[in-house]
């Protein structure tokens, strides 16, 4: 039984192959779409219940699939700052890549 759940936060273009990675080495999965609390934008949360031997597995095709790159996004279109008070130079963002959660899991049941 899965001992450790891995939370993966990814973007929409890198879901898929991570998924399909996952699931091809034998990992079972579950895709969540859900948005990103400052960009607004899209993004993709995928859960996988592992055994803790298999977690460093799981990271290292996150590694070699979602890579993070520097975006330029307008000021102007965040929701929360973007009210005209700040400069109106386009700030940078770190997108891609992933955001990871490894949680211990207190009990795990199939009914
Ligand atoms: P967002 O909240 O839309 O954030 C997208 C990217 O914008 C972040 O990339 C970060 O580089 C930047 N960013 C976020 N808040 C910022 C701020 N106050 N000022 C300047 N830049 C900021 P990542 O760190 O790679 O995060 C990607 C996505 O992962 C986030 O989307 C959010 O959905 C999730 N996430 C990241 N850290 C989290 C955490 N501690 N708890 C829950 N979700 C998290």
């Amino acid at each position: 039984d899965p001992t450790k759940l891995v939370m993966m936060i990814v973007s929409d273009t890198d879901a898929d192959n991570l998924m399909a990675a996952l699931v091809e080495r034998g990992f079972p999965v579950t895709k969540i779409g859900s948005t990103g609390g400052f960009l607004r934008r899209g993004n993709v949360t995928i859960f996988s219940g592992v055994v803790e031997s298999e977690v460093d597995n799981v990271m290292q095709l996150v590694t070699e699939i979602c890579h993070a790159r520097k975006e330029f996004v307008p000021v102007q279109t965040l929701p929360f700052i973007g009210d005209g008070s700040f400069s109106a130079e386009p700030i940078e963002v770190r997108v891609g890549g992933a955001i990871v959660f490894v949680l211990d899991v207190d009990r795990f049941q199939r009914i």
